[in-house]
């Protein structure tokens, strides 16, 4: 039996073009700026998401982290949401390494900050405070669902912000994934951040890695960050080849995933003992809550195992399934008999 793993688009391998392009990568020594490979693949990075220069990075946590302290010094004030990635699943790197207080404004259900919150958490001059020097903007925003956010929701958020003289991040580990369900060129999507992270292990199919963007000036300062955080690899151009893979053949593909997503919320919404999260432009995650008692999640998400079928959990009655390369439209119509069969003896 094929196990369906929806827990994450972590989970994707990269396709034969990456491990031939791996197989045959030329490659030299990256810390030394000679690996012609990783090159090209920031370069190609760069232009994609309309930035002077990129970085190639082994995590997108580690590209988030390199990015703040990119922006910031010891005692400055980032501001993000109390549902961003940063904040919750990032193991509180930006504290640890970089000195800084997080302050968080709430996510809207679709993963909005509200501009005017983000306004209002600014701080002012006054020798009691620290300095604001950052705002992280998510899109798509992981915990509140993976919705789409449009270029001008973006722009709501981030030109008040730079008008004040603050510069702002994006974490658009799936920012392919909002430009593709949006049908807009991801540019539109960048357009006004400062610095992007993407993530090329995603949806994107390669195996390891990251990028950053940014001006180059920026860059210069965050190749120096990642290099302090240990991550200048050295003949990274056999990962970078399947990163340049990912960028030319695999981004056209997700609205594949998207449809998936679509079905599944379809075949999902309205079941008896769920209630789904719908709150935008889906892209390719369902999150759902369990609204039964007749079952715990623990035994809700081992009986669907038992059906070959496996699903994130992110707390409380909380689970998300995420749909990617390699899950098949019949992976979803079993997925919801699945579900169906489940549910009918827990409800
Ligand atoms: N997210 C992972 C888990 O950490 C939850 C997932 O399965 O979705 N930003 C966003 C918005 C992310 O969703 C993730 C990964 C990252 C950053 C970090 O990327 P990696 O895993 O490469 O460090």
């Amino acid at each position: 039996m094929k196990i369906i793993d929806l827990r994450s688009d972590t989970v994707t391998l990269p396709t034969p073009a990456m491990r031939k392009a791996m197989y045959e990568a030329e490659l030299g020594d990256d810390v030394m700026g000679e690996d012609p490979t990783v090159n090209r693949l920031e370069a190609l990075a760069a232009e994609k998401v309309g930035k002077e220069a990129a970085l190639y990075v082994p995590s997108g946590t580690m590209g988030n982290l390199v990015c703040i302290l990119s922006h910031c010094q010891r005692g400055d004030e980032v501001i993000m949401g109390n549902q961003a990635h940063t904040f919750i699943f990032e193991v509180g790197a930006a504290s640890v390494f970089g000195g800084l207080q997080v302050h968080t404004v709430p996510n809207e259900p679709d993963g909005m900050l509200n501009p005017q919150n983000v306004l209002d958490a600014i701080r002012g001059e006054n020798i009691h405070f620290p300095p604001t020097r950052l705002v992280c903007v998510e899109n798509t925003q992981n915990k509140c669902g993976g919705f789409a956010l449009s270029p001008e929701q973006i722009d709501s958020v981030c030109l008040p912000v730079k008008e004040r003289g603050i510069s702002v991040h994006l974490d658009g580990a799936r920012v392919f994934n909002a430009a593709v369900a949006l049908g807009v060129d991801v540019k539109e999507l960048t357009r006004s951040v400062d610095s992007v992270m993407f993530c090329l292990s995603k949806g994107l199919c390669a195996p390891v890695g990251s990028m950053v963007a940014g001006s180059e000036e920026f860059m210069r300062r965050a190749r120096r960050n990642r290099k302090m955080v240990g991550g200048g690899m050295r003949q990274a151009g056999v990962l970078a080849a399947a990163g340049i893979v990912a960028l030319t053949e695999m981004v056209d593909r997700l609205a594949d995933d998207h449809a998936n997503a679509r079905v599944l919320a379809d075949g999902l919404e309205g079941m008896e003992g769920l209630r789904l999260e719908q709150h935008g432009l889906r892209t390719n995650m369902v999150f759902f809550n369990l609204v039964t008692d007749r079952t715990t999640p623990t035994e809700f998400r081992a009986a669907l195992e038992e059906e070959g079928v496996k699903v994130g959990y992110y707390g409380g009655r909380l689970f998300r399934a995420v749909t990617h390369h390699g899950i098949e439209q019949q992976d979803v119509r079993r997925t919801i008999e699945a579900f169906q069969r489940v549910l009918k003896e827990r409800t």
